[in-house]
């Protein structure tokens, strides 16, 4: 059975590609789904993906991703990236690796976008490469598992 990964996204992330195209791209969220949905068939992943406007209902799929013992499980936190010590929270009870990711380059960015407190559990940060940074980060799962059964050597795992 396919191994499966959570692909979770904050609030907001709903409104992709309706405006702010010179920050986020013209992609709507139905494309990033369509992204991480091919990029995780090829890497053998099953792929959970989902979005919410509310902090508590991201708490409770990172929960979930928890108890059903996902592989892995990438976030982009958007506006709660800078809020929520709940989200960090619940991310730091994975065991899971965790996988940070913004479409844009946050440090280019205001001040206010900078520090992230979901960083603090994340294995990995990807920002800047637009939508690409879900495939990368799903690319980086896949990598991460390898090194861990012994498929490849390396300072990762
Ligand atoms: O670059 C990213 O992915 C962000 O996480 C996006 C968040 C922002 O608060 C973070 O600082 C960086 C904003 C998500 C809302 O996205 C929209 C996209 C298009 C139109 C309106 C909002």
């Amino acid at each position: 059975m396919a191994k499966t990964i959570y692909v979770l996204n904050g609030p907001n992330l709903n409104l992709l590609g309706t405006r702010e195209p010179h920050v986020y791209g013209h992609a709507t969220l139905a494309d990033v789904e369509k992204l991480c949905q091919a990029t995780a068939r090829r890497h053998g992943f099953a792929v959970v993906f989902r979005q919410s406007n509310h902090e508590g209902q991201i708490v409770d799929w990172i929960n979930e991703a928890r108890s059903e013992k996902a592989s892995g499980l990438i976030i982009n936190p958007a506006g709660y990236t800078t809020t929520s010590v709940a989200i960090l929270d619940a991310l730091l009870a994975m065991e899971a690796p965790v996988i940070e990711v913004h479409i844009s380059n946050i440090h280019a960015r205001e001040e206010f976008r900078h520090h992230s407190y979901v960083s603090k559990a994340a294995r990995a940060v990807i920002c800047g490469f637009g939508i690409d940074g879900y495939a990368l980060a799903i690319a980086g799962l896949a990598d991460l598992g390898a090194a861990k059964s012994g498929a490849k050597t390396g300072a990762k795992g």
